[in-house]
């Protein structure tokens, strides 16, 4: 373990010194001896203090450096350089030596097959060049690049380009996190964009030859990111050409710079044989997202990195809003709630928890998480929901007009609704502050036609936040009648204080209440309700969310039950899922989402959170049995479905044919836990796409049944890296609670097991982190194992070693052996010579140390 690294405050924040009018940078590009030559003007910062002359550098070596074109001999550290400097304005230039072919970390100029490519944000720009690499820097870049590379890019338009060099201009001042460099041997698939004031875009997918079949999906969703944020936002792209690259070594799904995104190849490159339906899915809302990113993050950027929330808080909520426009708006909601509940809420009711806005931290890299991201989403959610759309849509367009070219802060952002609504927003900005998932308790009255709500919100304390207030909670609430009907449409209940009444008056009967609707709020819902209730709302809730939230609750009691004393499910669930399975009136992927079961890891909290303490094998079996009872309920249903979701005609990943395929493939798991796999082995045969290809075989591995199909796949699609990480994964994530850290030491012994690449690392040893009973297997090859890949790829990779390492997070909750088994392999990776500062300070945090 190495010294504690120091901590940054954002109560410390102060303005750099000096502005920046102009930066040229020259690149002269080499594997293992890169040279950049930076020509920087500088002048002093009119509203700082402190005129210090300090550049970040890291890894790089000086080769000269000067001052006004005198040279000048600065001070050096690991950390950067200083430098006395004169009063007024003045040029800094440098040149520095680098070695992208030896950096592993993939931060700052590095190679990827024979590509070079840059990953500035947060703070790799210093890994390029000296310069004060903080967001509230901004300013306009010139880039050359000489190299014997056909392709030759970098941020802005093109100004020209010739064989082995190539310059690029970008008029818009941007911080240097948001720089981007690539050359290569790349092959574009080319389109045009024409923007709403008429200005013609040139698009480019760069890919290494043999991808160019892999691009046509991405580029359709680009095109549509285009328009929805000109008609939804009002928000014209503003360069000549938009290009992105996909790399196959990346630590992320991808990055906004300016211009030039960067994607992971795994969130870009796409075909119907090669991707699935939820791959198709999540490229086009990547694509969305880092195209959004151009107005809100790039052209409005952070004025430092505890405002990270500003930029990607509010763009997830815009790329929801876009997939909601584009697909089913109640499955993307609901997939959201599922996925804010996996991974935000382990998070902010654990050792990691932090709010929105984090107020410290020793590493950046380790706060891009799901509370920086979802949550902040959720909480512009919440914000849009109290003041209304056309309050939202006036407050943004205030935003885009006021900050346009500056790099902002939460309080900018909320001032423009204060000023837009009049509002006071000091309460709720409790929500940036404050870690923590609420719990909001309700309790009810009927008497005399008046039927009362009262709520009660909780945040229980927590080392971030040891003292919560309470919180602005948006309550979407309908009442219905007995015959299912609404007899109150949806209403948005405004909570502020910590206990708070709502009473409906004039009713004629008893309502049935559907709360939280739409999850109006990011909290946990306690109220005491009955199976029959639950039931009733799975029936006939009006508000989607809610049915599906019905559903959920029900299946989520029975498997606790389950899981604790035994018992088999009851009518309730069984009955209503056949209800449900059976109404065609409903959408395909909204019947799939109902048959799914919450996830063991989500029952280990709600267990956890009832005060008992989860057993990973219990649950697993409890989750395996209601399958198999399910499955057994509805036999007489599934054929007959399963025939109705065929699709004959081409593949189209469309909302349409991906919901059927969703419901397909539910269908088609239940019916392999009856015919032992006979059906699946018969799709399997048949599929001609990897949606269909991969259900099948998921469902053979399930029924024990997958020997010839997984050696078959190998065979067929070891030429592709992407479906190779299927393959990886698919046989950890379906492996049996024993075998799974077996499964997976064998597959990190296989020749194709290159563990410095990201995506291959996290396909296998993610797939085990996210085998519930597996990696939580009582005699803790699963920690260890996971342990001993984090140590060894710490030194390569310390971004993606200490993203891994949340793995760990929820260790409170389980038994005293399983704590102590954890805890030891945490002290081990601590203990670790020379360990990253990431790794350092989130198994630190984990442990509660920090
Ligand atoms: N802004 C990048 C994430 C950068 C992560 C740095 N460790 C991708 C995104 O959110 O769009
Ligand atoms: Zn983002």
């Amino acid at each position: 373990m190495r010294d504690a690294a120091p901590t940054i405050y954002l109560k410390d924040y102060a303005p750099f010194g000096f502005l920046v009018d102009s930066v040229h940078l020259t690149f002269d590009l080499a594997p293992d001896a890169t040279r950049v030559h930076s020509r920087i003007a500088f002048r002093p910062n009119p509203d700082a203090t402190d005129r210090r002359f300090f550049l970040h550098g890291e890894n790089l070596t000086l080769i000269r450096a000067a001052i006004d074109d005198q040279s000048v001999a600065p001070e050096v550290t690991e950390q950067g350089l200083s430098c006395a400097v004169p009063d007024g304005a003045f040029t800094w230039e440098a040149e520095v030596e680098i070695d992208p072919q030896g950096n592993t970390a993939l931060e700052g100029l590095y190679m990827s097959n024979g590509m070079y490519c840059t990953q500035c944000e947060a703070e790799g720009f210093r890994k390029i060049t000296y310069y004060p690499d903080r967001p509230d820097v901004m300013s306009v870049f010139t880039v050359q690049i000489n190299g014997p590379h056909p392709v030759l890019l970098s941020n802005g338009n093109p100004v020209s380009s010739e064989p082995n060099r190539a310059v690029w201009h970008d008029p818009w001042p941007k911080p240097a996190y948001l720089f981007a460099l690539v050359a290569g041997d790349l092959v574009a698939r080319s389109d045009r964009f024409e923007t709403c004031s008429g200005k013609q875009v040139d698009l480019n997918l760069w890919v290494r030859p043999g991808d160019e079949g892999k691009c046509a999906f991405g580029m359709e969703a680009l095109k549509k990111s285009m328009a929805w944020d000109e008609q939804v936002y009002g928000r014209e792209y503003d360069l000549d050409v938009f290009n992105i690259v996909a790399v196959d070594d990346f630590n992320m799904g991808a990055m906004e710079n300016k211009g030039l995104n960067i994607f992971n190849s795994s969130a870009v490159l796409a075909s119907p044989e090669t991707a699935t339906d939820a791959n198709f899915e999540r490229i086009e809302a990547i694509i969305a997202h880092e195209y959004f990113h151009n107005w809100t993050g790039n052209r409005i950027t952070c004025r430092d990195w505890f405002q990270l929330c500003l930029k990607e808080g509010l763009t997830v909520f815009r790329d929801a809003q876009f997939t909601a426009d584009m697909r089913s708006a109640p499955v993307k909601r609901i997939t959201d709630v599922i996925d804010l509940r996996a991974r935000q809420f382990p998070e902010d009711q654990g050792p990691l928890a932090h709010p929105v806005r984090p107020e410290s931290f020793q590493e950046i890299n380790n706060f891009y998480t799901a509370t920086v991201y979802e949550k902040g989403a959720e909480v512009i959610g919440m914000l849009k929901r109290l003041v209304g759309e056309s309050a939202y849509a006036e407050a943004l367009d205030l935003y885009f007009a006021r900050h346009d070219g500056q790099a902002c802060t939460i309080e900018d952002w909320l001032a423009v609704f204060q000023d837009v609504t009049g509002r006071d927003l000091g309460q709720f900005k409790r929500w940036y502050s404050q870690a923590g998932t609420p719990r909001l308790s309700v309790t009810e009255d009927w008497r005399n036609g008046t039927y009362t709500l009262t709520f009660t919100q909780n945040t229980p304390p927590s080392a971030a936040t040891p003292d919560p207030q309470p919180l602005v909670l948006p309550i979407d609430v309908g009442l219905l009648g007995a015959n299912g009907d609404e007899v109150l449409a949806t209403q948005t209940l405004e909570m502020t204080e910590a206990t708070q009444s709502f009473a409906f008056e004039g009713l004629s009967a008893r309502p049935v209440p559907s709360i939280l609707r739409g999850f109006s709020a990011p909290v946990v819902l306690e109220r005491a309700t009955d199976a029959a209730e639950r039931a009733f709302l799975l029936a006939h809730d009006t508000d989607p969310f809610n049915r599906w939230e019905a559903g959920r609750a029900l299946a989520r009691d029975t498997l606790m039950t389950m899981a604790t004393t035994g018992g088999a499910p009851g009518a309730d669930y069984l009955d209503g899922m056949q209800a449900v399975l059976r109404d065609d009136g409903l959408d395909p992927g909204f019947r799939a989402l109902m048959l799914a079961q919450p996830g063991q890891s989500e029952l280990a909290g709600a267990l956890a959170d009832a005060g008992t303490v989860p057993d990973p094998d219990a649950i697993w079996q409890a989750s395996e049995a209601l399958k198999t009872t399910l499955a057994r309920h509805l036999q007489d249903d599934l054929a007959a479905i399963l025939a109705a979701c065929r699709i004959d005609g081409p593949y189209r990943p469309d909302p349409d044919q991906t919901g059927k395929r969703a419901l397909a493939g539910a269908v088609l798991a239940l019916i392999s836990r009856l015919d032992g796999g006979a059906a699946a082995a018969a799709q399997y045969a048949e599929a001609d796409n990897m949606t269909l290809q991969l259900s099948a075989l998921a469902c053979l591995l399930v029924a024990g049944k997958g020997e010839n199909q997984i050696a078959a796949f190998y065979d067929q699609w070891q030429q592709d890296r992407l479906v190779i990480d299927k393959w990886f994964g698919l046989q950890i994530s379906h492996a049996e609670p024993d075998m799974a850290a077996a499964v997976t030491d064998a597959l990190t012994r296989h020749a194709d097991f290159n563990w410095k690449n990201p995506n291959r690392f996290r396909a296998t040893l993610g797939a085990l982190a996210m085998n519930h009973a597996g990696f939580h297997a009582a005699d803790g090859a699963g920690y260890r194992l996971l342990a001993d890949w984090l140590i060894r790829l710490d030194p390569v990779n310390p971004q993606t070693t200490a993203r891994m390492c949340s793995a760990f997070q929820t260790w409170p909750r389980y038994d005293a052996g399983r704590q102590a088994l954890i805890r030891a392999q945490l002290d081990r990776i601590l203990a670790t010579p020379d360990l990253s500062r990431d790794t350092t300070e989130m198994i630190s945090r984990i442990l509660g140390a920090a």
